[in-house]
């Protein structure tokens, strides 16, 4: 039988080279994919439970909150409670940082999560994730304070992401390249799939919500146009590709080459984007695969949130369309 590189056993044996390996963050990681298993199971089911549609509520995004975010939100919530080494988290579902009963004052890591990312496109059957982010707080032995979360996402100890799609994936990176597992439901394990990932040449993709554009400064216009005009050997076979759930166009870039911009806009001049649950950890992994993420000007792993939902500009994929973006940014604004 073919090796059976379970994520589990994949996390103990890379264990090995990760900086203070105890074993806390194998237990850290494993509970994040737990999570994932329920949600994927929740989500393949959606339909025949009582977890579509919206629960009537608002969260601290003015977003509408569907039942399967409480759900995924919650669980969360409950499975890092209880983990003496996680001192505290941050959900886009939660207004406030909150510190866990188990890891108050020894815990060590902070978790950062969108608990469902995309939930737009829950109730239409498309590609929903969940995305989390690591990192060490500088604080031990006292209750973590949301100071805490305010660094350089070049501090992240780990980063990943779960994908519901056609099949469940997770995917991480603890700064020593990306792999990616897909779960098998007959056994209950994400197996090693995607080993290595790295983001290819070329930009087979553009994601942008194009119904923007009358508000997009001319730089993200130029880029835009630059891209579609086939005048770019770089560009020459670029299909436009949004799904509207930002892991699932960061994923599929990931995997065949392409560039996802939500970039700063006259209305919003932060644009629509996370920094710490989603931009942060995302960059993480693009960079570690080869690519690069910017806000059209700042690398985003350089930038510190000044609070828990802090929006970001992202333009985020192969460094050469990056790149490029910025040029155009730089010369008529973006
Ligand atoms: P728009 C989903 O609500 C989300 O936060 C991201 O997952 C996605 O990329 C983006 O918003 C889509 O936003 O404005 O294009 O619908």
């Amino acid at each position: 039988m073919a090796e059976l590189m379970t994520l589990s056993r994949y996390i103990l044996q890379r264990k090995r080279n990760f900086e203070g390996a105890t074993g806390e963050f194998t237990l850290l990681l494993s509970h994040i994919a737990l999570a994932a298993k329920v949600v994927s199971r929740q989500v393949a089911k959606a339909g025949l439970l009582d977890v579509l549609g919206k629960t009537g509520e608002e969260n601290i995004q003015g977003e509408e909150v569907k039942k399967l975010d409480v759900i995924a939100n919650d669980l969360l919530k409950s499975l890092l409670n209880d983990l003496p080494m996680v001192a505290a988290i941050a959900s886009e579902e939660e207004e406030d940082m909150i510190v866990t009963e188990a890891g108050r004052e020894v815990g060590k890591y902070l978790v950062c999560f969108d608990p469902l990312d995309g939930s737009s496109n829950i109730d239409v059957d498309i590609t929903i994730g969940t995305i989390f982010s690591i990192r060490k707080r500088k604080t031990a032995g006292k209750a973590a304070t949301p100071q805490d979360f305010f660094a350089p996402g070049s501090e992240q100890v780990a980063a990943g992401y779960a994908l519901y799609g056609s099949s469940t994936m997770f995917v991480y990176t603890t700064g020593d390249g990306v792999d990616g597992f897909t779960l098998d439901p007959s056994v209950g394990e994400f197996v090693l799939s995607h080993p290595d990932m790295r983001i290819p040449p070329g930009c087979k993709c553009l994601s942008a919500n194009t119904n923007n554009r009358r508000n997009w400064f001319d730089g993200t216009c130029s880029f835009v146009d630059h891209v579609a005009s086939g005048q770019d050997p770089a560009f020459q076979g670029t299909s436009a590709r949004y799904v509207g759930t930002l892991v699932a166009d960061v994923h599929r870039n990931l995997l065949t080459g392409g560039v996802f911009l939500y970039p700063a806009d006259k209305k919003s001049k932060n644009g629509k984007l996370r920094l710490l649950y989603e931009a942060h950890p995302l960059a993480f992994i693009v960079e570690q695969a080869g690519g690069a993420a910017t806000d059209g000007k700042r690398r985003i792993l350089d930038i510190v949130a000044d609070g828990l939902h802090t929006r970001v500009p992202l333009i985020i994929g192969n460094r050469e369309a990056v790149d490029l973006y910025g040029r155009f940014a730089a010369l008529e604004g973006g």
